[in-house]
């Protein structure tokens, strides 16, 4: 048996039950077998591929707090920290009532080589809670928080961990969680991005993600002869990354016709108005019935549907494996010429071999969304400095930082005869970085 298949049936033997860590692994060492396969011996002795599929340490809590009526709720705290070979663990916290320790592995490993593609000196972490901050009151929210941070502030530290936000983590939960660890630790360093502007926020990491989306979808179009203005976009999400992505899209002259969230989606043909958008999600937290009301163009589907819009370019920004087969033929068979992830992992293995065997371009999330993970390091950067940059310096960089991602996994794609395959680009790039870095460090 190849070396890489041994080692994804170690991966499954040894983690059951995690479907989603399985998944990633999945496509992450189908992509190495070229890369691998130069070198079998080598990295067999290394035993490099053991180790990368193995978080460095795990961290599992008991979060206890006490809601409004005074009842003591308990929710499951987690914390991986995956790879710290070039640089200390970084990646979001996901507070979702679907969060599991699976779930976690899974991002945490996707964030390894996502870091490593930013070109920025980061590991690979994740964390989280299956707390849901949806309908809880800002106090329940509060007392969570501090309670969870109450157990991690011995883990992260400002060089050696550094958390920041995911699905159900925004400005609010990072706030109440900064103070905590500032009132526990006596320090006041970076131990989070994604801050507050008035206490050591960047500029544009709000926007980051979404923005580098549209900054890499442009550049992979532009390198296949292609225009992002003018396209139709069909984007999935209503949060933090779908926003931005809605308002960038717009500003670079395609027309945004979708958007979803949890429990439906809007279909609007005059372009989705992202200043009703942020007022609706980012001012009330309502749901999108509440757009539809506000906006006579718009009309509301309850349920799944979101791909069945006509589109030129769909940028999926909700969650992983949201995104199917079916979905994948719809969108085909309505023409769309690209698909680029803003979520992590949002297309099925089989929805994304349908795409690119159909001949639409592919940009997977690892590269695609890293625009966020890549300027929560500059935010990093900046409070090591102790200044900060305006808006326009931050933009500049992160548009720099998403261009060079896609000319190395353009590359490495046609380096290992696979052009085009920005899958395989992704994989291979970022992990020869990280696995260079390791074995120069030595077994550890
Ligand atoms: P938010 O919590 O801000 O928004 C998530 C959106 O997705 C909401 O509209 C939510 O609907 C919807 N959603 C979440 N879970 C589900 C589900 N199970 N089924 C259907 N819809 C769902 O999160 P973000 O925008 O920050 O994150 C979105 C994705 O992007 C995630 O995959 C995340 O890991 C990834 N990502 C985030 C980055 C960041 O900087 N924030 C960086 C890189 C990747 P509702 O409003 O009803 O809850
Ligand atoms: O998935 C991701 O890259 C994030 N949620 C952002 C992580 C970060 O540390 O900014």
């Amino acid at each position: 048996m190849s070396y890489v298949d041994e080692v994804y049936e170690r991966v499954v033997a040894q983690n059951p039950a995690q479907p989603e860590f399985h998944q990633a692994v999945r496509e992450v060492l189908d992509s190495l077998r070229p890369v691998i396969e130069r070198n079998e011996e080598k990295y067999r002795k290394e035993a490099l591929l053991e180790r990368i599929t193995t978080p460095e340490r795990i961290i599992m809590f008991r979060v206890p707090w006490v809601d409004d009526k005074g009842q003591v709720q308990v929710n499951n705290g987690f914390r991986v920290q995956f790879n710290s070979a070039i640089g200390p663990y970084k990646g979001g916290l996901r507070l979702h009532p679907s969060v599991n320790l699976g779930i976690i592995k899974f991002l945490g490993f996707e964030q390894v080589f996502k870091n490593s593609l930013t070109g920025t000196p980061i590991g690979g972490g994740k964390g989280g809670s299956d707390f849901d901050p949806k309908g809880k009151s800002d106090r329940e929210v509060m007392a969570f928080c501090q309670s969870f941070m109450t157990e991690l502030y011995r883990h992260v530290g400002a060089d050696v961990d550094v958390p920041a936000g995911d699905i159900g983590t925004g400005a609010r939960e990072i706030g109440y969680l900064y103070g905590q660890y500032k009132r526990i630790t006596g320090l006041y360093e970076g131990v989070l991005t994604g801050k507050g502007l008035t206490y050591g926020g960047s500029l544009a990491r709000k926007e980051a993600t979404g923005y580098g989306l549209l900054y890499i979808t442009k550049e992979m179009l532009k390198a296949n002869g292609h225009d992002l203005a003018g396209k139709t976009v069909a984007v999935s999400g209503a949060g933090n990354v779908a926003i931005y992505a809605v308002q960038k899209a717009e500003q670079l002259g395609a027309k945004v016709v979708t958007v979803s969230d949890s429990t439906g989606w809007i279909y609007d043909p005059d372009g989705i108005d992202v200043a009703l958008l942020q007022d609706v999600k980012e001012v009330r937290r309502a749901r999108l019935t509440e757009y539809a009301k506000a906006r006579p163009s718009a009309v509301y589907h309850e349920g799944k549907g979101v791909w069945t819009a006509k589109c030129d370019v769909a940028l999926p920004c909700a969650t992983q494996n949201e995104l199917q087969l079916e979905d994948a033929k719809a969108l085909v068979a309505n023409g769309c010429i690209a698909v680029c992830e803003g979520a992590n992992m949002p297309t099925t293995q089989e929805a994304t071999e349908y795409l690119m065997k159909n001949g639409v371009y592919f940009v997977p999330g690892k590269a695609a969304n890293a625009g966020g993970v890549a300027t929560s390091a500059l935010e990093m950067s900046q409070n090591s400095m102790r200044l900060s940059w305006t808006f326009e310096e931050v933009d500049a960089k992160l548009h720099d930082i998403m261009v060079n991602i896609f000319k190395n996994i353009d590359s490495a794609a046609k380096e290992y005869g696979m052009a085009g395959n920005y899958v395989a680009g992704a994989n291979i790039a970022g992990f020869l970085k990280v696995a260079t870095a390791m074995e120069a460090q030595g077994v550890v």
